[in-house]
């Protein structure tokens, strides 16, 4: 830890010398946790981030919109129109991969979920579902089963290693929660936790905010930050150590979310590619996702945020979007591609947030502030797309795969509630597709799948566990022919009587 005396000079020096300001009214212990958060601080660069945040806000970075072209649709991929024995291929092809210990997941963790406005992590949310998993349950439960398929598969015992970035906000919290959960039955030494950096929000003149008298307010630095996270807690050497040749990176809130997913990591594989991202068609004009496209004829991505809302608006012909790839936050890499990019984490673009950051005023009243007063400057984790050398993107199906958790209960998108019913719905159409007939509360027969659709109201309070099917294979056997009362909740307890009956 720095002493008083150096970490004055250094905050005199950077123009920010009212972070001592209550210094003579804090006891001991707060003295003791402030120099300790100002040790941890870049402090050479403090200057130029403040200095540059307030740059950033007062200027913000020219729209891109000008410069952008959709990806050529023939150039994604896709689930939907690829032929069936491509599809196969590539599944065996990731799950072969998955079986021979080379594939991880890495869970995007350290956000804040702000939106949804719980004071834990997003990972342990409960939306409500008839068991009452939370995301962290079900990803783990997903990795068991992918693990068993690809082990069933190839008569291996492998390994999907979990890297989880979590930040100063989600870090005790998570790791408490595994524990207490006894790391939902996975074997604590292939999770891997580790912390994100944080940096502070900063006034429009720059200047470090004063969260209470001796705290700074300090953000995540963006999931942009995994780059430097993947250096500071050495994530690539374990990779290296453990062969882990391929990272399926995602974001926490997705409940859909297909943990290492063998079609997605197969297509990467097969296609050679180094870096990929798994799209959707977008719902809407304004849906809060990035899309990929081509910027100057490079592939990345333009997030949501940072698009025109006429740009999102254009139509094809056809009527359909013409910027319709939606970035769902589900990412391959290659280690070596990572390790490429590690070395170029300082020219990742800074993206800048105005947020509501509650502050002392300097007369050290608590002032919660009802416009945004603070800059806070994030990375993003698709940032690194224009450094590939083969990038592909590949479309698959939104009910599918695709439904996050970003608002609070009673918002019309994103909620708990659509969260809940998309998994319900898709569960609806694995068992009467396996053959099952599943009776409502009432008693009557629930119509065929093609009515169900994510976000709408599901039929029926059909819930499989993710030990008992990851996308709906294996069902046949255990329901085909069988009528089923719900609320049904189909766990490996549930499975096994079945089979015995
Ligand atoms: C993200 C994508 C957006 C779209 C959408 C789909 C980015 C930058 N944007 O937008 O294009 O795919 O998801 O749901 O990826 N996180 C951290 N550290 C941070 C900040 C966030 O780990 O400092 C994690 C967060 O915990 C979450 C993920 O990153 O798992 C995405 O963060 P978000 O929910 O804030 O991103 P969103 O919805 O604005």
């Amino acid at each position: 830890m720095l002493s008083l005396e150096q970490v004055k000079q250094s905050l005199e020096s950077a123009g920010q010398s009212h972070v001592l300001q209550f210094w003579p009214e804090l006891s001991e212990a707060e003295r003791e946790r402030l120099l300790q958060e100002l040790s941890q601080l870049d402090l050479q660069g403090l200057k130029e981030h403040c200095e540059g945040a307030a740059r950033a806000a007062a200027c913000p970075a020219a729209s891109l919109d000008h410069c952008i072209e959709p990806v050529a649709p023939e150039s994604i991929g896709s689930v939907r129109t690829s032929d069936k024995a491509s599809v196969a291929q590539w599944e065996n092809e990731g799950l072969l991969q998955i079986s021979e210990n080379r594939v991880g997941v890495l869970l995007l963790a350290g956000g804040q979920g702000t939106r949804l406005g719980v004071q834990y992590p997003k990972g342990m949310y409960n939306v409500g579902l008839p068991s009452s998993k939370t995301f962290y349950h079900i990803q783990a439960e997903r990795i068991h089963k992918i693990q068993e398929l690809a082990e069933r598969k190839y008569g291996s015992k492998c390994t999907v290693m979990w890297y989880i970035m979590t930040s100063e906000f989600t870090l005790a919290p998570t790791e408490k929660y595994f524990k207490e959960n006894n790391y939902f039955g996975l074997d604590s030494s292939n999770i891997v936790m580790f912390e994100q950096r944080m940096i502070p929000a900063v006034t429009f003149d720059g200047k470090i905010i004063l969260q209470e008298k001796g705290k700074i307010a300090m953000a995540p630095d963006g999931n942009g930050g995994l780059y430097q996270a993947l250096v500071d807690n050495k994530v690539l050497e374990d990779m290296k150590k453990r062969g882990v040749e391929y990272l399926h990176v995602y974001c926490v809130d997705n409940i859909l979310v297909k943990m290492a997913d063998p079609l997605f990591i197969g297509f990467c594989v097969s296609k050679g590619a180094d870096c990929g991202a798994k799209v959707v068609e977008k719902a809407y004009p304004a849906e809060p996702v990035g899309v990929v496209c081509r910027v100057q004829g490079v592939s990345q991505v333009v997030e949501y945020s940072e698009i025109k809302p006429e740009t999102a608006e254009l139509r094809g012909p056809g009527g359909d979007l013409i910027y319709s790839a939606g970035n769902i936050c589900n990412h391959f890499f290659t280690r070596a591609f990572l390790h490429d990019v590690a070395e170029k984490c300082g020219q990742l673009k800074q993206h800048v947030a105005l947020k509501k950051v509650p502050f002392v005023d300097t007369c050290g009243n608590q002032v919660k502030p009802t416009k945004p007063n603070g800059i806070k400057m994030e990375k993003f984790v698709f940032d690194v797309f224009p450094f590939s050398r083969n990038f592909v993107a590949f479309m698959v199906v939104r009910e599918d795969e695709f439904s996050p958790l970003k608002n609070a209960e009673g918002a019309a998108t994103d909620s708990p509630n659509t969260a809940r019913n998309s998994l319900l719905a898709q569960h609806c159409r694995w068992a009467i597709a396996a053959g099952a007939t599943l009776l409502d509360e009432h008693g009557n027969t629930i119509p065929p799948p093609a009515s169900v659709s994510a976000g709408d109201n599901p039929p029926a309070r059909c819930e499989i566990s993710p030990l008992v099917s990851y996308f709906g294979e294996g069902l046949e056997q255990l329901l085909k022919g069988r009528t089923l009362p719900t609320p049904l909740i189909l766990d490996n307890e549930r499975a096994k009587k079945l089979q015995a009956e």
